[in-house]
């Protein structure tokens, strides 16, 4: 693999499509559309120019778009073009198979990308946020997703190596220059400094969290007894017929799946079998698979048919069941309340539905958002959502940091110190792809006038 490879590759999905779009990366791009197009001058650069592309035996191919970036312009730093084709595979196959024949080699997954990160056009952070972006399945995904691709985390990480650099400066200092007078510089100075960039970072750390959720969806467990109404509340969420409603108890014995659009992250709701004493050998295998779904969901709704006396749940379930991870619907609110629902699960959110149309769907799909987020299983609008390696590296640096606060208390280390400090730099350069000592040493003479 080599930057003067020039490579190619398809960028849209296989399969038959009104276009396709087919990159080509590296210095033969210029002289390649030029020569496909059996063109004199070389195309004017960021502009489109339509075309019939021939391959080498002058036969036609397809009536393609081209767009040449060249200069460093381009998104990967080296010359760069992109064909707009038909999405006929066929056409697709023979563009890719002319442009090898013309000394392309296929693209490496991800290849563009890595060439951008390698030219400087774009740091680590950036690089994956293009693949999140692609992949993001909710709307708050996609705008955290945009964020980082616009380089928020990389601007973050500037700050806090800048910081990091001007407390590392003071102890370098003091390591230099013991004797000298370096008047408020002393080695404990930094000491708040450190303390709030550790704080700062172990706060971005914390947000991971969401990380797995993001991208995996959310699972979100539809319980309670038979004919409370799991099957409607699934079916007036997911706004489809998905699940069988019926007025006879144990209709729903498997359980189904159904995606819920609108939320701030991917759920997917699970309708399952109602829970109740008795019931048939089937409707109980049922049961056994409702309790086993709830058990690995990471939200849980419990529908409560309120006009009648509330449910006696079982102890099964009773153990599954928590404030923080536990939605109570409290259902056909067309009907009047039971009296005995005052003292039900006191300390549950309680939400009041009728699920017999869609006229609740959207208050339970805001409230049911607001508690996600508050629960803190989903990210909030403002998050950003930090991936487990950036996760990984921010609190190593923090740690780093809490370790350099250690030596700066009595007994005074300041050499540990530096160290650890200088290592949590390392740990920051990690997040997006480098570290540049460089710009340590500027900003170490910089601050100080150290031949004075
Ligand atoms: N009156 C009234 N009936 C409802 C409401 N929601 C559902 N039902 C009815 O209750 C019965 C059981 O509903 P279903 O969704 O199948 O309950 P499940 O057994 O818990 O899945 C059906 O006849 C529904 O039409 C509601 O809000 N009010
Ligand atoms: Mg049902």
């Amino acid at each position: 693999m080599s930057d003067l490879d020039t490579i190619v590759a398809t960028s849209t999905p296989s399969g038959k499509s009104a276009l396709a779009v087919v990159r080509v990366d590296g210095p033969l791009a210029p002289s390649i559309i030029q020569s496909a197009f059996g063109r004199k001058n070389s195309l004017i650069i960021k502009q489109a120019t339509t075309g019939i592309w021939r391959d080498l035996k002058n036969e036609p191919v397809d009536q393609v778009v081209a767009l040449l970036w060249a200069n460093g312009k381009s998104f990967t730093g080296s010359d760069s073009l992109e064909i707009t084709c038909h999405g006929n595979p066929l056409i697709i196959r023979r563009l890719i198979e002319d442009c090898m024949a013309r000394g392309c080699r296929m693209a490496e997954p991800g290849e563009f990308t890595r060439r951008a990160f390698l030219a400087g056009k774009i740091d680590l952070t950036q690089a994956e946020a293009v693949a999140d972006l692609i992949h993001a399945s909710s709307e708050r995904a996609l705008s955290s997703a945009r964020r980082m691709l616009a380089g928020e985390m990389g601007k973050l990480v500037a700050g806090w190596t800048d910081r990091l650099l001007q407390a590392l400066a003071i102890l370098e200092a003091h390591i230099d220059f013991p004797e000298e007078d370096i008047g408020a510089e002393n080695p404990q100075g930094p000491l708040i400094l450190l303390g709030n960039i550790a704080s700062e970072l172990y706060g971005y750390a914390a947000s991971s969290k969401h990380d797995s959720v993001i991208r995996n969806g959310l699972k979100l467990v539809v319980v309670g007894s038979p004919n409370a109404g799991k099957s409607s509340l699934v079916n007036v969420l997911s706004g489809t017929q998905r699940a069988l409603v019926s007025d006879e108890p144990g209709t729903t014995r498997d359980f189904l799946e159904a995606p819920i659009a609108g939320l701030p992250l991917a759920v997917t709701a699970i309708d399952t079998a109602g829970l109740r004493d008795g019931g048939s050998v089937l409707e109980k295998a049922g049961m056994v698979r409702s309790l086993e779904q709830a058990e690995s969901a990471h939200f849980i709704i419990l529908v409560v048919d309120a006009s009648l006396p509330p449910p006696a749940l079982p102890d099964s379930l009773l153990v599954l069941l928590n404030p923080e991870k536990t939605l109570v619907v409290k259902n056909k609110s067309d009907l009047p309340e039971h009296p005995d629902f005052k003292n039900f699960l006191p300390h549950y959110i309680k939400i009041k539905t009728c699920l017999l149309d869609g006229r609740d769907a959207e208050n339970l799909r805001s409230r049911l958002g607001d508690i996600l987020v508050s629960r803190q299983l989903a990210p909030g609008a403002e998050d950003l959502i930090v991936s487990v390696r950036h996760a990984e590296a921010l609190k190593h640096a923090a740690e780093a940091l809490t370790e350099a606060i250690r030596h700066l208390s009595a007994p005074v280390h300041t050499e540990l110190a530096a160290t650890r400090c200088r290592e949590a730099l390392d740990s920051l350069g990690e997040v997006v792809g480098r570290i540049d000592n460089e710009r340590m040493l500027d900003k170490l003479f910089a601050s100080f006038c150290i031949g004075k």
